[in-house]
């Protein structure tokens, strides 16, 4: 089996290039982008072996992603092919007052996983499972498979990652707030932005974040082009951000969970893996692409 297991839905990625707002644009790219596959990318580019478990549509955009995944090192022999459904796109639209991203995901393919895509995985072995927030929010059958996903970890042993990933387009902070908060309580690391947070439960500081949540895991509170701060066993550890000119800030926070993972299981310090967390995510807010090669 892999060291890790990245789980959830990968969508076929479009954006302008040059860069101009979507209205004006009329040359584009396209390439792939999925939260916990952008993490596998950063771990199997760290040399870490790396499975990603997804459904995919039986279309040339599931088969690309698959291949180059594949390309760059992730095993995708745990991906399915669901003859039923599409694979899902998205459009970046980097506007002047920010990147937006616009989702045409409802039904898609990897919106239908379920238990049964846990089941095809064998988790001997596995040191982490990262999931993220957004695969709950995705369909009923999601939000089972991820709580299925957590107590198998918990079966094996496997250390249970997870990142917040508040995304509006896909549901309502409502919503969200309460699941979000229940599956951070049931992981061992969990990474949170400081401004979703306030989003997602009314939080200021990183102290309000660790004291509402009350995790017995490692809390990685991130703040921006400020830093990120740990809790863990009522220890707080602040790592200042690597400075840098951003290009396009989506696809940093995977980055930034790949490198702290890394150095988790080498079983460094926790200063040292913020920083390398940090050192991670500014090669990516450097990118207009999701994954942005190390090399
Ligand atoms: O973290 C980056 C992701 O937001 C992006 O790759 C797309 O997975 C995605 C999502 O659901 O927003």
């Amino acid at each position: 089996s892999p060291e890790f297991l990245c789980i959830g839905e990968t969508m076929t990625l479009v954006y302008p290039e040059p860069s101009l707002p979507l209205e004006e644009a009329s040359t584009f790219r396209m390439h792939i982008g999925g939260a916990e596959s952008n993490t596998a990318l950063y771990l199997a580019s760290l040399g870490h072996s790396t499975g990603w478990v997804s459904r995919v549509g039986d279309d040339p955009f599931g088969r690309r992603m698959t291949s180059e995944l594949q390309r760059f090192g992730v095993d995708t022999s745990a991906v399915s092919t669901d003859q039923n459904a599409p694979t899902a796109v998205y459009f970046k639209d980097p506007t002047p007052q920010g990147t937006t991203v616009h989702y045409y995901r409802r039904g898609s393919a990897a919106s239908r996983m379920d238990a049964t895509d846990i089941d095809r995985v064998s988790f001997n072995g596995v040191r982490v499972v990262h999931l993220s927030g957004i695969t709950p929010g995705l369909s009923d059958s999601c939000a089972s498979m991820v709580d299925y996903a957590i107590r198998t970890a918990r079966n094996h042993g496997t250390l249970v990652s997870f990142d917040v990933n508040y995304r509006p387009g896909v549901w309502d902070v409502e919503t969200a707030s309460p699941v979000l908060a229940d599956l951070s309580r049931r992981a061992d690391v969990v990474f949170v932005g400081r401004d979703e947070a306030e989003t997602l439960w009314g939080t200021a500081t990183s102290d309000d974040i660790a004291n509402y949540l009350k995790l017995s895991g490692s809390l990685i509170v991130k703040d921006g082009d400020v830093g990120a701060t740990e809790f863990t066993d009522g220890v707080r550890t602040f790592a200042p951000a690597v400075p840098v000119s951003v290009v396009e800030p989506v696809g940093a926070g995977d980055a930034f969970a790949a490198g702290y993972l890394s150095r988790l299981v080498a079983g460094d310090t926790v200063a040292s893996r913020l920083e390398h967390g940090h050192q991670l995510a500014a090669r990516a807010l450097s990118s207009l692409s999701d994954f942005n090669p190390l090399d």
